[in-house]
């Protein structure tokens, strides 16, 4: 089986960002089973720019499945939408909704089965264990999602109604759901996810201003659901990390083959 995956588009409405995408996805993503986009989709958010994106990508691979997971740029809400009562959570369910209505699958809402290979999906979050302790710092300190003069811009546009460690534990309970929902009907198992599952994965400089925003990167709690179904989860595929990092590369952790493609031009993976 072969899938074809990238994320992380940012998309803010330049059109000619779309028509680039449009002709990379079609000469990359010939001859495969599916695509799967691994958030950050927008950049801000926005319904109408997931619906560009969805509607671009859907012209040109159809009638191949989609599979799509939110990134934390996908439910980013502004300060107009919050006064009509919008926070993140819903935004999430709407993200996932439209997703839906625009015939592509949203793997948050459940499982998706290709032939003996099953599909589950997350956005993924942060729960503070890839903060690095060198730096000394409290998880205060991570949680004020800010050093020197940095931000991390979940702090501003990510509203939700409870913390990022209780946000993770409800979507990897969820994940965990999934998984089991389908272990024993399928060979396989895809975790398709926007943050990152292992600490190995992450990028630290040693430098405090690179590392501090590392804690923002995932949680090793995913790590730790997708590694007891590791005899059937056989790839991970992620985005979110793309900074000073080299996309479209895969590695293996724990072994299981666990592919960054949080870059806008596609990369071809393999479910071995
Ligand atoms: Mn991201």
């Amino acid at each position: 089986m072969r899938i074809c995956c990238l994320g992380d588009l940012h998309y803010f409405g330049v059109k000619k960002d779309l028509e680039m995408l449009a002709r990379n996805i079609e000469s990359a993503c010939s001859e495969v089973n599916a695509v799967a986009l691994v958030g950050d989709l927008t950049g801000s958010g926005r319904l109408s720019l997931l619906e560009e994106v969805l509607s671009i990508i859907r012209g040109v691979v159809d009638p191949l499945p989609i599979l799509v997971v939110p990134g934390n740029h996908d439910i980013y809400v502004v300060d107009e939408e919050v006064s009509r009562g919008i926070n993140s959570l819903l935004k999430l369910n709407l993200f996932n909704e439209l997703v839906g209505r625009l015939g592509c699958i949203a793997l948050m809402k459940g499982p998706y089965t290709i032939n003996d290979v099953g599909f589950v999906g997350s956005i993924g979050w942060y729960d503070y264990s890839f903060a690095p302790d060198w730096l000394g710092l409290s998880i205060e300190d991570f949680r004020a999602k800010s050093f020197g003069l940095y931000t991390w811009a979940d702090r501003d546009y990510v509203k939700l109604p409870f913390s990022d460690e209780e946000f993770t534990l409800m979507l990897l309970n969820k994940l965990e759901e999934d998984i089991k929902s389908i272990y024993s009907s399928v060979e396989k198992i895809v975790v398709v996810l926007h943050h990152l599952p292992f600490r190995k994965l992450v990028k630290y400089e040693l430098r405090h201003e690179w590392d501090y925003f590392s804690a923002f990167m995932g949680s090793e709690a995913f790590g730790y659901v997708i590694k007891r179904y590791s005899d059937k989860v056989k790839l991970v595929l992620h985005g979110h990390q793309h900074d000073g990092v080299e996309t479209n590369k895969c590695r293996e952790v724990n072994r299981i083959k666990c592919c960054n493609c949080a870059s806008p031009y596609p990369m071809i993976v393999e479910v071995d």
